[in-house]
């Protein structure tokens, strides 16, 4: 399960947006952290087809990071997979895109400090015995340094995929995927981004969405139609929030349950069977696929198999998203 932060200024609505995914989900062990389902409506689909006992969701982990911004929360941060950036976008004296450079810049400031700290350490090591590997991870940090330098955040520079791997080696807040939501006042919820406010941005009223999480769906209807709102926000955040993590989603199903599964983009297909169960990837022999509107097309996994849609895959396939996958497997 991936982990997202949620990152803002003092007042942006953090915490009121981690009370109505936590009334939406579930707390996570710890008092700061949510544990919230991705909507997909993909597995209601198929367990109609296949009369699953059992549905079950991806699901992601939202934190609340105690401090903020502060050494220690950007210590946390640093372990976060994404971050859900909140800006204040109600009340008169709101500035969300002000708020959101200012993020940008403290973002910047925390990679450049730790980039720094790097860079000295690995440059004596350059001098020493594991020279060279010492002398590539000095390349990236160099290349890092001049983007915070000119405040640029790191996902903008291209770096080859030992340089990336040295950067999130260290945390590096800004090279992490982010989505921002803008805290707007509840009579606004429904007119969508605040004035000018671009970068795709998700509008939603904290509070009002923290109103609602708590109340069954015809509760929510009215509650949420007094402000000419169709449908509860939060979904959207969540949904968002995945989707920056640049996962797939495969699904299972069959009588026992249907499932949603994340696995990392570009992953082959015994990767994917290990997300299942380890066992599934080392006794991998092939995998079934079919596509998820191939499937619905075909009424069933059985009459998909009739109709000769089912795929047979070796252990080069790579997983696409929407395949729904048996997996073959002998131990
Ligand atoms: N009017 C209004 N107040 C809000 C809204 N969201 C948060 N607040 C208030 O702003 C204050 C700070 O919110 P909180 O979620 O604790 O902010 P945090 O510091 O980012 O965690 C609280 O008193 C909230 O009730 C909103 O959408 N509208
Ligand atoms: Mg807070």
């Amino acid at each position: 399960m991936k982990d997202i932060g949620i990152v803002g200024m003092p007042f942006s609505g953090k915490s009121t947006l981690f009370t109505a995914l936590t009334r939406a989900g579930s707390a996570g062990g710890r008092s700061h952290q949510a544990v919230v389902e991705v909507p997909d409506e993909r597995i209601a689909v198929l367990a109609v087809m296949e009369k699953s006992r059992k549905r079950v969701p991806a699901k992601v982990k939202f934190v609340d990071v105690p401090g903020g911004l502060t050494a220690q929360g950007i210590g946390e941060f640093r372990q976060m997979d994404a971050l859900c950036m909140v800006v204040r976008a109600y009340g008169a004296d709101a500035d969300p895109k002000g708020e959101l450079a200012s993020l940008e810049v403290e973002l910047v400031l925390a990679d450049l400090a730790s980039v720094e700290n790097g860079l000295d350490k690995a440059r004596k090591k350059s001098r020493g015995a594991q020279a060279n590997e010492a002398r590539a991870e000095v390349a990236a940090l160099e290349q890092a340094h001049a983007l915070l330098e000119a405040e640029r955040p790191l996902t903008e520079g291209t770096f080859d995929e030992a340089g990336h791997k040295v950067l999130s080696g260290y945390g590096a807040l800004t090279l992490k995927p982010w989505i921002v939501v803008a805290n707007v006042a509840e009579e606004d919820a429904a007119s969508g981004a605040p004035d000018g406010f671009v970068g795709g941005a998700i509008p939603i009223s904290a509070a009002l969405e923290a109103e609602v999480a708590g109340l069954d769906d015809a509760e929510a209807a009215e509650l949420l139609g007094g402000f000419g709102i169709e449908e509860r926000g939060l979904d959207r955040v969540v949904a968002a929030c995945y989707r920056a993590l640049d996962l797939i989603t495969f699904l299972t199903t069959g009588e026992d349950e249907t499932r949603a599964w994340e696995v990392r983009r570009g992953a082959k297909a015994p990767e994917a069977a290990g997300v299942i169960h380890t066992d599934l990837q080392r006794g991998f022999i092939r995998a079934e696929v079919v596509g998820y509107d191939d499937l619905v097309g075909a009424g069933s996994w059985d009459s998909a198999k009739g109709k000769g849609l089912l795929r047979v895959e070796g252990k080069d396939y790579t997983v696409g998203e929407g395949d729904v996958l048996n997996i073959r497997f002998a131990v």
